[in-house]
């Protein structure tokens, strides 16, 4: 593809021939010539709404707008809504409105699922998405970012949560955006991973990471160490393997607390990321749907793998549209060496310490 532009390698350089991510999914889509254009207008939606909640995230040390919303409402999951949370939804919701394609949006901050009502076209997908991901770590300045998962939703069903408790495995596309450094955006359309990160001086997301490839095994493990004496034991053997050593070297640790950036980092680098289950939280914190779901299918095309400590995360078969599930995710070394805890999970009585 690269070749076919003339272009010489990774590119968000000025001079030089840049790939927008627009172009990237319309050269996609000709692979496809019954593909009717729908889905990459469905996703320039939501490359329009992170746009504008980067620019947002980028001056949040500049408004009041930081701290709770005034109404100080809490979400369904008992969390004080900020007000870039709200921001976040609202962008995307506002963008996706417009969109035919469009049947029902999902988001973290709403418990219902939003249906929208079009007067043209023919709505058949479902979009799925954690507004603004991490969001406690927006006033300390730590990196956040927006998940997404989209799904085509069936010719007939009984309910619409029928229609959205379709299983990972079922995802037409998943991405994230990550307001870092830099603001990059990480999509799967089932043709491999793509990255493309914004270049604020043409308002363009460009192709920076083409065909991401996670390595075969990374240096680091990331999980949040202070619920460790909770874990179930065969969670905290595996920790204990990867720091000691016993997997061929020992590893050092990474966490940031923000789902997206440390996913981000395991799928470039390497490694492993881990939110177990506890006694108090028998499912972990991460929601099915809209994080766990999208990382696992990146991780998958990217070439790794995610459990949720037993099963294949994309096999899962959602029962609630705002469910938790723990998650192991990560490269093909990490995921392997897990394999034997994973038999003890599934053999042993739970034991919560
Ligand atoms: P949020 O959607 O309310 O921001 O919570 C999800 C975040 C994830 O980004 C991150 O992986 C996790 O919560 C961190 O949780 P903890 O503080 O328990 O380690
Ligand atoms: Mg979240």
């Amino acid at each position: 593809m690269n070749g076919q532009l003339g272009m010489t390698g990774k590119g968000t350089g000025e001079g030089y021939g840049v790939l927008t991510i627009q172009q990237h999914i319309l050269q996609e889509q000709q692979k496809f010539p019954e593909a009717s254009g729908e889905f990459s207008w469905l996703l320039s939606g939501i490359t329009l709404a992170t746009k504008q909640i980067q620019a947002k995230v980028r001056r949040a040390g500049l408004t009041d707008i930081l701290g709770a919303h005034e109404s100080g409402a809490e979400n369904l999951h008992g969390e004080v809504q900020q007000n870039l949370d709200v921001f976040a939804n609202h962008a995307i919701m506002r963008s996706l409105a417009v969109r035919d394609s469009v049947a029902t949006l999902v988001s973290e901050e709403n418990d219902r699922p939003v249906m929208l009502r079009h007067s043209t076209g023919q709505p058949r997908y479902a979009v799925i998405f954690d507004p603004l991901d991490g969001s406690s770590n927006i006033d300390v300045n730590v990196s956040v970012g927006t998940i997404f998962s989209i799904l085509r939703l069936p010719a007939t069903m009984d309910s619409i949560e029928d229609g959205l408790l379709q299983p990972g495995s079922a995802q037409v596309a998943a991405g994230y955006v990550l307001y870092g450094s830099s603001t990059v955006l990480v999509y799967t359309a089932g043709n491999g991973v793509h990255g493309f990160t914004l270049d604020p001086s043409i308002g363009a997301y460009v192709l920076s990471h083409e065909n991401i490839r996670m390595p075969e095994r990374g240096k680091y493990y990331s999980v949040n160490e202070a619920y460790r004496d909770a874990f179930p034991r065969p969670y905290r053997e595996y920790l204990e393997g990867l720091r000691k050593g016993e997997f061929g070297r020992p590893y050092a640790s990474r966490y940031i607390g923000s789902l997206v950036a440390d996913f981000h980092r395991t799928l470039l680098k390497g490694g492993v990321f881990l939110y177990p289950p506890t006694a108090e939280h028998r499912q972990g914190k991460l929601r099915l749907l809209y994080e766990v779901n999208p990382i696992a299918f990146l991780a998958q095309q990217a070439g790794g793998s995610a459990l949720d400590g037993t099963e294949p995360i994309l096999d899962l078969r959602p029962t609630g549209i705002h469910q938790r599930v723990p998650l192991v995710v990560g490269s093909p070394f990490e995921m392997q060496q897990f394999e034997p805890y994973r038999s003890r999970l599934r053999e042993e009585q739970m034991v919560f310490a």
